[in-house]
């Protein structure tokens, strides 16, 4: 029996009160959250390979962004996506069978972690990889199925890839339907953000003529109504930088936080699950132990699998 970890609640103190959230977006929220705890758990006893980076703490991005984004755009995930994939089919069975190598892995068991691709959806660990690709697909999606776009999620790390830039530039030059979601958590891997980035998020946009979006909410409702005439803007070849303020909560991958205990407070105090909890307790809890009931009951049925098998022929 897989036991799921219980999220440390202390105090909140990031913000002001949350919107109550409609039940499935709280719904998705915890999911993820659990998802995420049950996975660092999984690693830590020793029964999964790989390695993972957990969104903890930035679960609201991808189920913000969720009713902004329809089946026909394309959404481009990046090393920390398993909220993304979530949000999108909401699919834990598949993802975890994917990152435990077992029957019904939505790749086979090889993509693992990083690197998932079904239907519209495609994640990479490779930092920068994706935004060129990105601005192909919407610039395909332009000429052949216009009103659709093409979202990419990147870290703040990920800003000093070159690649970022080429993208940026044919993006603007050619009007493409490209919505880059940038989740700056302040850090990357182990360097903070201030440490290694000259300027801001938003100067580097406004270099190649890209609107920008800065996100400081945590509040899903709020956070929606802000983006939904922009994201519709989008669709009609007006490219969009959205910079999400947000907080890693746990570590870079694994065991691997080198932050000092005042950061780890700040992403705590910030933490969007602490903050509900304290908000809306009876929400909250009327649908937190369920989740992690059904979080709990994945991981037990995805274990009991037989290893998953891929061949390139099928
Ligand atoms: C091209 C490339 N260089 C280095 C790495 C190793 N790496 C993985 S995640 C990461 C940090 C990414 O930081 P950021 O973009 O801020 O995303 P975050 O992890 O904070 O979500 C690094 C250096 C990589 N995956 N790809
Ligand atoms: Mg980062």
């Amino acid at each position: 029996m897989t036991e799921t970890l219980t999220p440390a609640l202390g105090p909140a103190t990031g913000g002001p009160p949350l919107s109550r959230l409609a039940d499935d977006d709280l719904e998705l929220l915890l999911l993820i959250r659990h998802f995420e705890l049950t996975l660092l758990q999984l690693y830590g006893r020793g029964e999964l390979n790989g390695t993972t980076h957990t969104c903890l703490g930035q679960e609201y991005v991808p189920v913000a962004l969720r009713p902004l984004l329809g089946p026909a755009d394309f959404v481009f995930s990046n090393h920390r996506g398993h909220g993304h994939y979530l949000a999108r089919f909401g699919d834990a069975h598949g993802l975890l069978a994917e990152i435990m190598g077992r029957e019904g892995a939505v790749c086979g068991g090889v993509g693992g972690s990083q690197h998932i691709h079904r239907d519209r959806y495609l994640s990479t660990g490779v930092q920068g990889e994706s935004l060129p690709v990105a601005a192909g697909v919407a610039l395909h999606l332009r000429r052949t199925e216009p009103g659709a776009l093409a979202c990419v999620h990147i870290g703040d790390g990920t800003w000093g890839e070159g690649a970022v830039y080429e993208a940026l530039n044919m993006a603007a030059l050619w009007d493409l339907p490209l919505l880059v979601v940038v989740e700056n958590n302040g850090i990357a891997q182990s360097t903070p953000t201030a440490a290694q980035m000259a300027g801001t998020v938003a100067g580097r946009a406004a270099a190649f003529g890209v609107d920008h979006h800065l996100v400081v909410s945590a509040d899903v409702d709020e956070i929606r109504t802000g983006l939904a005439p922009l994201v519709a803007r989008v669709r009609e070849g007006r490219p969009l930088v959205v910079e999400f303020v947000t907080h890693r909560l746990g570590p870079h991958s694994k065991g691997d936080d080198t932050r000092p205990p005042e950061a780890v407070r700040a992403a705590q105090e910030n933490d969007w699950y602490a903050r509900y909890a304290q908000d809306h307790p009876e929400h909250f809890h009327r649908f937190d132990g369920p989740a992690r009931a059904l979080v709990r009951g994945v991981a037990d049925e995805v274990a009991a699998r037989p290893p998953s098998r891929w061949s390139p022929c099928a």
